[in-house]
């Protein structure tokens, strides 16, 4: 009885660890100094789905790592875009 219902359990989990996450690099605008990229760092985290958000104020770029069913690269925009620094994804 156990055993059927951690198997159960394990079904129920292997969706959220099926989901591969993607990678997407924004080129972000407006970051002036060095405070701007833990704005930006935020405004990404704060996404639900976002696992991951790495700001380089040097290259001016953010890297997102994200679980696609949750969200896309548009809703990213708009997150740093509506913390004051608008973005595009990285041709
Ligand atoms: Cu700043």
């Amino acid at each position: 009885m156990h055993k059927l219902l951690i198997a159960a359990l394990v079904v129920l989990s292997l969706p959220a660890l099926a989901a591969t996450p993607e990678t997407v690099t924004l080129d972000v605008q407006n970051m002036t100094c060095e405070v701007c990229p833990i704005t930006v760092k935020k405004s990404l985290k704060k996404v639900p789905g976002v696992s991951a958000a790495k700001v380089d104020f040097d290259k001016k770029t953010a890297t997102v790592t994200y679980d696609h069913d949750q969200v896309q690269p548009d809703v990213l925009i708009r997150a740093t875009t509506n913390a004051g620094y608008p973005s595009t994804v990285q041709k």
